[in-house]
């Protein structure tokens, strides 16, 4: 199923008049602050966020999974699905695959695919947490760090033919997550683990074209519940340092510990230029088992507030990083929880732009707490959602992405053509 502009525009007529009227009085506020809303709108414009492949089908815990019907059989009906997202919002142009799970087989086809839908390829994920059927050894005890040559080398190859199908599809980017770690103390020499580890990614970093970034991931428990040898930005830094210019830290909200200062972490990294690229979704518990901004949208505004300091910093030194959803829900649909997710992305974004950057700057250096925070707060509670809306429309997409999803019933028609148990490959 695809989407066309002519159905976007009657759904948009329906509401107009009312988004004209709240973006007006938006607009008038914005203006006494000596904000350009339109310069503010090319800005959100241009904020793409890459959809992973594997949030398209409905999530599970390990007791359980009840999917909705519809989800996409193949790479080619992923595709479709974040073509609909993209058609809905005109943000989600990208998608990032993950290998063995969407091994893409006719490149040229597939190819033509995404550009009928308007979308490119994100980084490429390598994926060394499973055991696939026809491989050698197994990855029980870990992949880049374990203790046997064989493996690592198996997962080092496996992490190059990665690369292999990202360079075909016209990736630039590699994100390494490991799940590799211990579960009982005493089980790993931590010294031995990190040094194998960092001795298998440089030779992944080496067989990288010399335009591709390689991406570092950390996260400190899960699948293992003693250790994981990238327990934390320090040492995916450590490790992306000593690879060379073109490593860098990824961050993934749902990978720290409770109360953990992320928006601190993206402020030294980006100090440091090594800030690679964000994985969003948001945490209760533990990793991913919220859609990002429905539980802490202030402290996503946080780390915003950081991310378009370092991005605006004249003198900032760390490239634009890469922006990705990283989440699968068991209840939501699975596309209007996208759909969610990039507007909350969006609106943090929109609302960091608000901050007057000199004046906050002015509060922190004459020691003056109280103005800061008045200063963050009123950003945060300016309601941008109009905003938001109105870089849609200019961009084609449509004014209330869930309720025209809603209106068109997408997932009726999903299920009319892949079947009620169509389940999505993949996590
Ligand atoms: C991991 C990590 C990776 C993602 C997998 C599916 O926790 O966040 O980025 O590829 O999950
Ligand atoms: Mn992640
Ligand atoms: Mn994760």
């Amino acid at each position: 199923m695809r989407i066309d502009e002519a159905f976007i525009q009657t759904h948009n007529g329906k509401t107009l008049s009312d988004h004209r009227e709240s973006f007006t009085y938006l607009c008038g506020k914005l203006e006494k602050r000596a904000l350009d809303v339109d310069r503010l709108i090319d800005k959100i414009q241009g904020f793409q966020i890459a959809i992973p492949s594997w949030a398209l089908g409905t999530g599970g815990t390990r007791f359980g999974r009840f999917p909705g019907g519809g989800e996409p059989r193949s790479l080619e009906e992923k595709m479709d699905d974040v073509g609909l997202l993209h058609a809905l919002n005109k943000a989600s142009g990208a998608i990032s695959l993950h290998i063995p799970w969407d091994i893409p087989s006719d490149v040229a086809a597939i190819k033509a695919h995404a550009a009928s839908h308007g979308l490119a390829f994100d980084a490429v994920n390598s994926n060394t947490f499973q055991d696939q059927p026809d491989q050698a050894h197994s990855y029980k005890f870990g992949s880049l760090c374990h203790t046997s040559e064989a493996v690592r080398q198996q997962a080092i190859e496996h992490n190059l033919e990665v690369i292999r199908h990202g360079v075909a599809l016209g990736s630039k980017a590699l994100t390494v997550w490991l799940a590799d770690g211990s579960s009982f103390p005493g089980q790993t020499n931590f010294r031995k683990a990190l040094q194998r580890t960092l001795d298998s990614l440089r030779q992944i970093y080496a067989g990288m074209p010399e335009d591709w970034k390689l991406f570092v991931e950390y996260k400190p428990y899960e699948p293992y519940f003693y250790s994981t040898v990238i327990q934390d930005w320090g040492t995916s830094h450590l490790l992306a340092t000593e690879l060379g210019e073109r490593a860098f830290t990824l961050v993934d909200l749902g990978h720290h510990l409770p109360n953990t200062n992320i928006e601190q972490i993206v402020a030294t990294l980006m100090m440091r230029g090594k800030l690679g690229g964000f994985h969003f979704n948001d945490s209760k518990f533990g990793d991913d088992d919220l859609t990002v901004g429905a539980l802490k949208p202030y402290q996503l505004f946080l780390i915003f507030n950081e991310l378009v300091e370092g991005m605006e910093d004249p003198e900032g030194i760390n490239p634009a990083p890469a922006w990705m959803i990283d989440a699968s829900h068991n209840l939501k649909d699975p596309l209007e929880d996208l759909l969610q997710s990039v507007e909350a992305i969006q609106m943090a974004y929109a609302q960091a732009l608000l901050i007057d950057r000199k004046v906050l700057e002015s509060a922190r250096e004459s020691n003056d707490p109280t103005l800061a925070q008045e200063i963050l707060q009123d950003a945060y509670r300016t309601d941008v959602r109009p905003l938001i809306a109105e870089a849609r429309l200019r961009s084609g997409a449509a004014l209330r992405p869930i309720e025209a999803f809603r209106s068109l019933e997408v997932r009726k028609q999903l299920i009319q053509e892949r079947g009620a148990k169509a389940i999505s490959t993949g996590l």
